[in-house]
């Protein structure tokens, strides 16, 4: 099960294939329908959503970033010495480079993700601009496996889980992630969680529905990937992105949406979508600090700083057991 890349820095875990097609078949039958979004990011997904980041109605990546920036030392005297570093989902390499060059006497770093194309790009891009550095990297789904943990580092470790990820869970999910960590981190280890904060509805739905029509080719690649990997037969211009906020659920919703009735095979099993229908494919939550910090507790997890860029917009947390 267990491979190993030719230079020993990448453990791949093999998360996708099959649970890829059991999710899709199982999600497409559902009313309404539903594809979980960690199934966006293939090798042309994780692309896109590189894109995505560089965007300027995409606000999230460079309000951390400035988070990241602006507050360093304090980000840093929280993180503490000797600290190896695991993160969840392949961030950006500028954010763990800013980390990285304010913490004191960091460890190891691991980025731990779904798309082995992103751990292999965080792992060669970091080796060059941290050559001193212990790297290497997970393939897994972290969101499936409850046990991840032990690929890490032993040691201290601090957990970083950025960007607003943590958003694509619904609350029962996000409880149980957070309950699943808590049982993994010794009392000194740290968690730092970067939340995406409610705002102005425009602000939101702007940055879902950029002009340049990224977000969507984002969107319309999960039925192109289904296309390439499962033997379906999609016709991508049959669909549309949709992306709205839902303020009751205080999520960002995006679907895809049927244009016409249609009928489509999906490795041998035949969907029909109805014109207007749609799949359900990702959640993204906007948080108030307070109910986050409420959130954590439950979880057995208490909220030791928050930041946040001057607008209020992102917030990054650290946590602890
Ligand atoms: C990577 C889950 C944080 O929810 O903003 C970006 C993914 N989706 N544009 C987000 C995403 C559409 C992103 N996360």
């Amino acid at each position: 099960m267990t491979k190993t890349d030719n230079s020993g820095m990448i453990i791949d875990l093999n998360p996708s294939l099959a649970s890829f097609q059991k999710d899709v078949l199982t999600g497409l039958s559902r009313n309404p329908k539903v594809i979980a979004p960690k199934h966006f990011y293939d090798e042309r997904g994780s692309r896109l959503f590189n894109t995505i980041t560089t965007l300027s109605e995409y606000y999230p990546t460079r309000t951390e970033k400035r988070i990241l920036r602006d507050q360093s030392a304090a980000i840093a005297a929280a993180i503490g010495t000797s600290a190896s570093l695991v993160e969840l989902g392949c961030g950006s390499e500028e954010k763990i480079e800013l980390l990285i060059s304010a913490v004191p006497m960091v460890k190891s770093y691991t980025p731990i993700d779904i798309s082995l194309s992103a751990v292999e790009d965080t792992v060669s891009k970091l080796k060059i601009v941290c050559p001193g550095l212990h790297i290497y990297g997970l393939c897994a789904d972290y969101t499936s496996s409850t046990d991840f943990l032990q690929y890490t580092a032993s040691g201290r470790r601090v957990i970083l889980f950025l960007g607003s990820t943590i958003g694509n869970f619904e609350e029962l999910e996000r409880h149980m992630f957070l309950e699943n960590l808590r049982a993994q981190l010794s009392p000194d280890d740290g968690i730092l969680i970067g939340i995406d904060l409610v705002k102005e509805r425009a602000v939101l739905e702007a940055a879902y529905n950029d002009t340049s029509g990224v977000t969507a080719e984002f969107n319309l690649n999960m039925l192109e990937r289904m296309n390439r990997e499962l033997g379906a037969a999609f016709e991508v211009e049959k669909f549309r992105h949709t992306a709205f906020f839902n303020e009751e659920k205080s999520s960002i919703e995006m679907h895809l949406e049927s244009i016409t009735d249609q009928i489509v095979e999906v490795a041998g099993k035949s969907f029909t979508f109805m014109a207007g229908e749609t799949v359900h494919t990702e959640n993204s939550y906007k948080f108030h600090v307070e109910a986050f910090e409420k959130e954590a507790l439950e979880a057995g997890l208490s909220l030791k700083k928050v930041w946040k860029d001057p607008q209020g917009w992102f917030a990054l947390t650290y946590l602890e057991a």
